[in-house]
């Protein structure tokens, strides 16, 4: 039915009409059930057929990505760059998120009786993620670095969060094969090489399901909020409305004046070219929530439409789809200096520094699943003394506001890319190679 129309049209109509359906169902006051039973699982399909390829391709692309740099130096010369520019776009996006949130102040001090409620709201639902953050606060320091390493290679691959364990893996069997003969080690090449277009291949088959699949995730996820709405005060309503301006203005301001400025500084690709060719996938990074699920169709479009090789995209993309997240990043800080302001507590500078640096290492720890910079932020309000139940403070409007953030994610990642290519003489004439690989021929 969709043969004709390019991908990031298709998702925008799924879009659409599920908001639409959605709000007839909420509308007509027709059964949530219906949706849940007959509609969601659509979408849950297609979420998990896109999930289902991350691990192998991540595994294939950065085992071939880092074989393929040919040598090591190469390898630490754009891993350098790479983690550089992850880091530095990180702090520059918590820095940003901090300014916005002392400047505009969203959650300055509510009424005491509106309080009162939010401190019985945090103790129901937020129950198991201050659990689930007393567990990682207990861990010690360094547990952030012993996470990174699997003890079970298959038991990483198969549970969706410890994708970080699973790039450790590749990357270190990559630098292996680099240190092997060549003869044997092209055997191994092969078969990730030609697993990782066998994964490419697949996702223009989960793509088919698209607008389908967005359809689906838009309807029940209407439908779920205004099933969820908590029967809060005005005045709370008002700062969370707030609080969402604030972060949506903030995501906004590292797409178009960070990512702008790295594309202006390091590559002659015009800005709107680059977010025109990027469209698919910043579309479904909103209509997933997941940057996991996005990687495919980023690399995809980065290799066959922007131009950037293929031994440079399986390296910086599923790196970054792992540990740069800089929408996660402003959010978190944003969230954080929130839900403090909301409580009444006044940050120090250095609480707030510590922010920078908790929210910096909760990003990379973050998983580029639905949901994962909630659970995340937890982290980042106990190491300031702000209840982790705080999250359920901003729980209403996360799973929109985590559509929106994950669409930085994953453009972060394709601009850092786009500009270590670019750095490394690719890309010369900076234009777009390529017509959008979703387009159908004519
Ligand atoms: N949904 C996450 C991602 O996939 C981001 C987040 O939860 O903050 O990037």
């Amino acid at each position: 039915m969709f043969k004709k129309i390019p991908l990031h049209t298709q998702i925008i109509i799924g879009l659409v009409l599920g908001l639409v359906f959605g709000l007839v169902i909420i509308q007509f006051g027709i059964s949530p059930q219906f949706t849940v039973d007959y509609i969601k699982p659509i979408g849950t399909i297609f979420i998990n057929s896109l999930k289902m390829i991350a691990v192998p391709l991540v595994l294939a692309s950065l085992i071939v990505g880092v074989a393929n740099l040919g040598d090591i130096s190469k390898l630490s010369r754009i891993g350098g760059k790479t983690i550089l520019a992850y880091l530095i776009t990180t702090v520059v996006a918590i820095t940003l998120g901090l300014l916005l949130v002392n400047i505009f102040e969203p959650g300055e001090k509510l009424p005491q009786e509106t309080r009162d409620s939010l401190m019985a709201q945090f103790d129901s639902q937020a129950g198991s993620k201050a659990d689930m953050a007393a567990e990682i606060k207990d861990a010690g320091p360094l547990q952030p670095i012993v996470d990174i390493v699997p003890e079970n290679l298959i038991a990483a691959a198969a549970n969706n969060g410890s994708m970080l364990q699973v790039v450790f893996f590749a990357i270190i069997a990559g630098i292996a094969l680099l240190q092997i003969s060549k003869d044997k080690a092209k055997t191994f090449t092969d078969f990730f090489d030609a697993l990782n277009d066998v994964i490419i291949k697949i996702v223009e088959y989960i793509m088919m399901i698209a607008p389908y699949g967005v359809f689906a995730l838009m309807a029940s996820l209407i439908v779920e909020i205004a099933g969820d709405n908590p029967d809060s005060a005005v005045e709370l309503l008002l700062a969370l409305l707030k609080y969402t301006v604030i972060v949506v203005a903030g995501l906004a301001m590292i797409i178009f004046v960070v990512y702008g400025t790295i594309l202006k500084s390091f590559t002659k690709i015009k800005f709107f070219d680059f977010l025109k060719a990027m469209r698919p996938a910043m579309l479904l990074g909103f209509s997933t929530s997941s940057s996991s699920a996005t990687l495919p169709v980023t690399m995809k479009i980065v290799e066959e439409e922007v131009g950037v090789s293929e031994e440079v995209s399986s390296f910086v993309l599923p790196l970054g789809a792992t540990i740069n997240m800089n929408g996660t990043s402003l959010y978190q800080a944003v969230a954080a200096v929130f839900i403090a302001q909301a409580l009444g507590m006044d940050l120090t500078i250095s609480q707030q520094l510590t922010i920078v640096l908790t929210a910096t290492l909760a990003a990379i720890g973050s998983a580029g699943v639905p949901g994962a910079g909630l659970i995340m932020l937890i982290i980042v309000l106990e190491a300031i003394g702000v209840p982790g139940a705080g999250v359920a403070l901003i729980i209403a409007p996360d799973r929109i506001l985590d559509m929106f953030r994950t669409v930085v994610n994953i453009t972060g990642d394709a601009t850092v890319c786009v500009a270590v290519a670019s750095t490394e003489g690719e890309l010369p004439d900076g234009l777009i190679r390529a017509s959008n690989p979703f387009t159908p021929s004519a």
